[in-house]
Parts: structure tokens; C-alpha cells; sequence
């Protein structure tokens, strides 16, 4: 008897190892009360509304992570609600806090702080060989060396890992960078384990925010590229500011994706950029819709820089310039990123002394 009560103390230890499987719909609901996604095993529905509250558009292609924005927590936890940090041998379980002012959504996102190799993670139950997009915006700091890895274990209806990848690697720390996108999941699989993984040897603080996954055979690597996220000083999450001062603002009245579409007003050279994580010596296709409504002088320009996994700047350029005015033009091509790229930054930027107004949407990249 007593061995029998053994056995079924060491086999529940065992399985709290394993990932964890959800059964039931669960129903997720902003600060004002209004739902704001229904999230089931491979399935999630998401609702987005105006700046009146009015509910404007559901997406059936919902962002199946639970708890992506880290804006649900309860005080007892350093670990925003559904996420939770590892252990083990190897690892050191880093300590969790929920951070208020570096955020990139919202009001909260989910630091870490750790003294060796350790990170944070959430179980998805999903499909086998399924394509889905994966991407998040994390931000490191306080590393003597070493990287920050999002990685993907894939691990079948028995709880046995199959396989698992590294979506992205950075080392740059102190900026705001996204990481991810497009992954297929082996035949089999009924559970993703994302990881957000600090490998370093003595450790460092790690800010994550923003985490999202949809089915997706695109692969979409920019966070927010549709602007339909909400905004902090009227930039679209994920997007920062840069060059002169101008005016931001997300309309919905004059769109080409969704409900939203980003108005810049800039009064000298500036604009939108975001730093993605990218692989050296490859193929990225960046496009996006530009509509000029005023330009007396210049273009509007789609600049790619790159930098190494220090954050060191290597080189970058112009990958595309419109100038027509009143009209949705779709720009952007093709890019290279050189050896050693660890990170592309992209600008939408005004490139007039004059400054200019335009609004913004669509913006995608992915590995061609
Ligand atoms: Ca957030
Ligand atoms: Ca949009």
C-alpha cells in the first residue's frame, strides 16, 4: 500500500512536468469588461472594437496564446497568469515581475531575472502539420554575454518531445525587438512548449510582451504590421517613433486591412520603425500599403538597417520610395540580409525637409 501511494506521488510529480492540457473553452475579457477573445484547443476567436467601445470585427484566426499581452496577473505571482518558469537541472528558475513601465502593449508586460541559463514559457495544445505564426517582442538587458532565444519544443499526445527549434536568437539589449515567425508543426503534435530563453552563463533580465500565434501559412515576422492592436501616444503597438516631431494618430475612416490603419503627420524627416530578428545571408519579402495625402517635396521611403548580435550597425539602405498622393500603393521588395544579421530595423519614414502626411497599413515581412 505504501509503495502503491509512492508510485502515485512520484507519478504526479512526473506529470506536472509534462505539458499541460486545457479541455474547455475560455473566455478572456479586457479591463473594461468587453470579451476579448474565446480561446479552445486549436481554435481562437478574437474581438476588436472602436474607440467607442462599439465592436467593430471578430477574427476567427485568433491569437491562440493565452495571456500574450501580460495584462492578467494577481498579486501573489511574480508570473503573469498562464505563463510559468522553468526548473530542472540545468536551469535556474528565474525570478518573475510584473513589469509596469518598459512595455510594449498595454499596461503590463512579464520580466524575468535570472542568474544562469533559465526563461518563461506556455503550453499551446495545437495541430500536427500545421503552419502557424508565432511572434512576441522581448527586450534584454543586464547580460555580461550569451543570447535570448524564442524556441518551440514540439511534444506529442504521450507528453515525448518529437523535435524542437530556435525561432530566433539576439543578443542586443536594451531595445525593443520581435522575434519569430512562420512554423510548421511535426505530424503528431498535439502540444507547442514557446519559450522565451535566456542563455546566458551568468544570466540577465529579460522583458517579454506581445506574444501572439495564429494559423497562418504567411508567417508574418512584424508585430502589429495590420495596426489593429491598440496604441500607446497613437503609435500602433509594436511600432516605435523616430526623427522629427510629428503628429500620430490610428484612424479607422480611411483603412485598407481591418479597422485601423496608422496616420503619420511628420513636419521634418521621421517616421514608424520596428527591429526584427533576422537570420544572416537570407531572403526576407517586406511589403506594406502607403496612401500620401500631402508631400510638397520628397518621398516616402522603406529603409532596412542591419545590425550584428551585439547590436552593432553593419549596413543598411533604401528598399523602396513612393511619392503618390491619394492613393493606396503597395510598396516594399525584396531584401538580403548580410553575414553576421542579427537583426533588421525597418523604417517607414518621411524622407522630406518639409515633412509630409500618410497613413499606414498592411505591413508584412516573411522568409521567402
Ligand atoms: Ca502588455
Ligand atoms: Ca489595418
Amino acid at each position: 500500500m505504501k509503495n502503491m501511494m509512492l508510485l502515485f506521488i512520484l507519478f504526479l510529480v512526473i506529470i506536472d512536468m509534462f505539458p499541460q492540457r486545457t479541455y474547455a473553452d475560455e473566455y478572456f475579457y479586457d479591463k473594461n469588461g468587453r470579451l476579448e477573445s474565446v480561446k479552445s484547443i486549436n481554435n481562437a476567436v478574437d474581438f476588436y472594437y472602436d474607440l467607442n467601445g462599439n465592436l467593430m470585427r471578430k477574427n476567427p484566426n485568433g491569437n491562440l496564446i493565452r495571456n500574450g499581452d501580460f495584462e492578467i496577473s494577481d498579486t501573489s505571482s511574480g508570473t503573469a497568469s498562464y505563463w510559468r518558469t522553468y526548473t530542472g537541472p540545468g536551469f535556474q528558475e528565474p525570478k518573475g515581475e510584473i513589469e509596469t513601465s518598459t512595455v510594449a502593449s498595454g499596461k503590463q508586460s512579464q520580466k524575468i531575472i535570472t542568474n544562469g541559463v533559465g526563461g518563461l514559457y506556455q503550453d499551446i495544445q495545437i495541430g500536427g502539420d500545421t503552419s502557424y505564426e508565432l511572434i512576441g517582442r522581448i527586450m534584454p538587458s543586464n547580460m555580461l554575454n550569451g543570447t535570448v532565444m524564442l524556441k518551440v519544443d514540439y511534444y506529442n499526445a504521450s507528453g515525448n518531445l518529437i523535435s524542437g527549434e530556435t525561432l530566433a536568437e539576439i543578443g542586443a539589449q536594451n531595445l525593443w525587438t520581435t522575434v519569430g515567425g512562420a512554423i510548421r508543426t511535426p505530424k503528431g503534435t498535439l502540444i507547442a512548449r514557446i519559450h522565451f530563453h535566456v542563455a546566458s552563463s551568468t544570466g540577465g533580465t529579460l522583458v517579454v510582451d506581445m506574444v501572439s500565434m495564429r494559423k497562418s501559412i504567411y508567417g508574418n515576422m512584424l508585430a502589429n504590421g495590420d495596426f489593429e492592436a491598440q496604441q500607446m501616444n497613437g503609435v500602433g503597438d509594436g511600432w516605435g517613433k523616430y526623427g522629427a516631431f510629428g503628429e500620430y494618430q490610428l484612424i479607422s475612416s480611411n483603412v485598407t486591412s481591418g479597422v485601423q490603419a496608422q496616420k503619420l503627420t511628420m513636419t521634418n524627416v521621421g517616421g514608424l520603425y520596428q527591429d526584427i530578428a533576422v537570420r544572416g545571408n537570407t531572403l526576407y519579402d517586406i511589403n506594406g500599403r502607403i496612401n500620401i495625402s500631402n508631400l510638397s517635396s520628397g518621398k516616402v521611403q522603406l529603409i532596412v538597417n542591419y545590425f550584428d548580435i551585439s547590436g552593432k550597425a553593419i549596413s543598411g539602405g533604401i528598399l523602396a520610395e513612393v511619392s503618390v498622393i491619394d492613393t493606396w500603393t503597395t510598396t516594399g521588395g525584396i531584401i538580403k540580409t548580410p553575414i553576421g544579421a542579427s537583426i533588421a530595423r525597418i523604417h517607414i519614414q518621411v524622407a522630406s525637409s518639409s515633412g509630409g502626411t500618410l497613413l499606414v497599413d498592411m505591413f508584412t515581412m516573411k522568409k521567402v
